[in-house]
């Protein structure tokens, strides 16, 4: 009996020592709360457009599955990527002056192009085009030099030009009116979504161990400081291939995973839900973050013109606040390496406001005061917890109702430090009482001051719990 009480406590501080050390690896991607997303290489040269036509469906970083494009063709049109006017310093400022902690950027995506010097395949920035200069080693200087963190994107099994890489299956009809569309629909469904002989000339296998374990190991030794690796779309990698991948992540144990290395069985350290905000009970004691676009594609689309506004983000921020998450909003530079002036536009209008703001955003935690006129979000520091109530209901007439049942000492407008705020409590309820008349920028915010520390939150990562994350883009 005594033996087994000793081995209960010593699993015990196992699980307790692994959880705190969870958290401590955690914390600051939980205080940096929003990062900077970047898919960028030689599909932006077609901006979304194949012979002439729009492609039907999905996002323009897929034109080669989606149009169907044979490797020869799209190799010697990333032959041509010269991207001269790109400065890696005027990228990682831009995502700095939005108040961006962090930057997560595409070095494979699934066309299979490294946008970083690789003796594992030729087919990359510094060895395949006249620009010769390693994209990635820039963004990773410039993110050290301004005090942004680093992260990895990763196609880890897709991979359209190197022989053997998995290719999704997507119909013509979400392409181009190709006249062989029929053919080669008949074609993709018999070879597990391939469209060119030199897809499949080798196995998965082959390929996992020729070009992406090789890859991931490059950008690991390179890049020892990496923060976060986001794996996309396992597709159809085994378990011991995802194993190989997570076994070469064990030498460095600080860096943040996601989900997407493969399911069910490496749920990695957060969750990644896409374009939209998860529903409360989704994401109930998880790390987790939203990855969106600032526009309608992940790569960059000539003719993109559903460009997110700065109040649309900063309520999507809130939103994400409020539920306990992170935001990771991607932009898509063009064939010159430019980001789109809309997006930038953007950008500046939410950096303005976290200059403003952030306190209400930055190492914040889930508040689970649900309210019909807004959202809430709650801050906890050594001896105080604060809720900030986000009123986004336009027709407010200032009075606010919280089911909480917490105590008040203070409450303020954060947009009008002049302006008086009412508060008072009755039967399990916060009634607050502010003048919207004196808010004049945006969202009215009131900051309360609770007498009371509230219970701490435990999250965990590496749970079971994850979405349905579907192979496709
Ligand atoms: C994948 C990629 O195919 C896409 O190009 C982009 O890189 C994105 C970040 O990740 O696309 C997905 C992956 C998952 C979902 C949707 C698109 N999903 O969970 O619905």
């Amino acid at each position: 009996m005594k033996k087994i009480c000793v081995l209960l406590l010593c699993l015990s501080m196992f699980m307790n020592g692994s959880a705190q050390e969870n958290a401590s690896k955690m914390a600051w991607w939980q205080e940096a709360k929003f990062g900077l997303f970047v898919h960028w290489g030689p599909y932006c040269l077609y901006g979304g457009v194949y012979n002439g036509f729009q492609q039907r469906r999905g996002g323009a970083e897929w034109i080669m599955n989606r149009c169907k494009i044979p490797v020869g063709e799209y190799r010697a049109k990333a032959s041509t990527f010269n991207p001269t006017k790109f400065n890696a310093d005027s990228l990682v400022l831009m995502a700095k002056k939005a108040g961006m902690k962090y930057v997560v950027f595409t070095t494979k995506h699934h066309d299979g192009f490294a946008m970083f010097q690789s003796d594992a395949s030729k087919f990359n920035i510094v060895d395949y085009t006249p620009f010769k200069r390693d994209i990635v080693d820039e963004v990773v200087k410039a993110c050290r030099r301004y005090g942004l963190r680093v992260g990895f994107y990763y196609s880890q099994s897709q991979d359209w030009c190197n022989a053997g890489g998995a290719t999704a299956r997507k119909e013509m009809k979400e392409g181009w009116p190709n006249r062989d569309s029929l053919e080669i629909d008949a074609f993709t469904k018999a070879h597990r979504g391939a469209w060119d002989y030199n897809q499949f000339s080798c196995s998965f296998d082959e390929y996992f161990h020729r070009v992406s374990l090789p890859q991931m190991k490059e950008l690991l030794s390179r890049y020892p400081d990496v923060a976060t690796i986001f794996f996309d779309t396992p597709m159809s990698i085994t378990d011991k291939q995802a194993g190989e991948m997570q076994e070469l992540l064990k030498d460095y144990p600080q860096i943040i995973v996601n989900d997407r290395l493969k399911r069910p069985n490496f749920p990695g350290d957060y969750k990644t839900p896409e374009g939209r905000v998860p529903k409360r009970e989704d994401v109930v004691g998880v790390y987790w973050e939203t990855c969106m676009n600032i526009g309608s594609s992940w790569g960059y689309k000539s003719w993109d013109t559903q460009w997110k506004s700065s109040d649309e983000i900063i309520k999507t921020l809130i939103q994400i606040a409020s539920r306990g998450g992170n935001l990771l909003l991607n932009v898509g530079p063009d064939s010159f390496g430019l980001v789109p002036a809309e997006a930038r536009k953007s950008l500046d209008g939410v950096g303005a406001w976290l200059d403003k703001y952030g306190e209400v955003i930055y190492g914040t935690q889930r508040c689970d005061v649900v309210v019909p006129w807004g959202e809430c979000v709650r801050r906890d520091e050594k001896k105080k917890s604060y809720i900030y109530l986000c009123v986004f209901d336009k027709q407010n007439d200032g009075r606010l109702v919280l089911d909480a049942n917490v105590s008040v000492r203070r409450a303020q407008l954060l947009n009008n430090a002049l302006s008086k705020v009412g508060f008072s409590r009755q039967k399990g309820q916060i009634i607050v009482t502010f003048n919207p008349e004196d808010v004049k920028d945006g969202v009215p915010i009131i900051k309360l001051e609770l007498t009371k520390t509230l219970p701490s939150v435990k999250l965990v990562s590496n749970t079971q719990k994850y979405f349905s994350i579907l192979d496709t883009d």
